[in-house]
């Protein structure tokens, strides 16, 4: 998806970080995370290959580990609730900041172990939107 990234809500400073919320109790499965920022990726370590190094679980969504995907290694994220872009969320580290008013574009696969959750993104500072399958 691509998105104007806009300030709403009372977020300060530019983006960066990338959140995963899951819409109530659920789970899934998430690999090749990125965000291009003039068509650059720009989140650290969206494979997993390498293990779960800069992504954070909060909150409910604490529960966070490395699982199979067939295509290698994914993040399997498991939230007890609906989780928000506050204590409640996946965080994962951008490399560079995203510029307000400026196009990104983000993109991910997903897996389909989610049960009641659903799977979307949001990030601090910037429009929400479901996630694209
Ligand atoms: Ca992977």
């Amino acid at each position: 998806m691509d998105g104007v990234l806009t300030n709403y809500g009372t977020a300060v400073g530019v983006p960066n970080s990338v959140n995963v919320i899951l819409l109530g109790s659920g789970e899934c499965l998430l690999d090749n995370i990125e965000v291009l920022k003039d068509g650059l990726n720009v989140v650290s370590n969206g494979t997993f290959e390498a293990g779960l190094g800069d992504w954070t679980g909060q909150g409910n969504h604490s529960r966070i580990e490395i699982a199979e995907n067939g295509d290698g290694k994914a993040l399997k994220l498991t939230s007890s609730a609906r989780g928000d872009p506050g204590p409640y969320r996946l965080r994962g580290r951008l490399t560079a900041s995203l510029t307000l008013g400026r196009t990104a574009t983000l993109r991910a696969q997903r897996g389909g172990l989610e049960e009641n959750g659903s799977c979307s993104f949001a990030s601090p500072a910037t429009t929400w939107r479901p996630m694209a399958t």
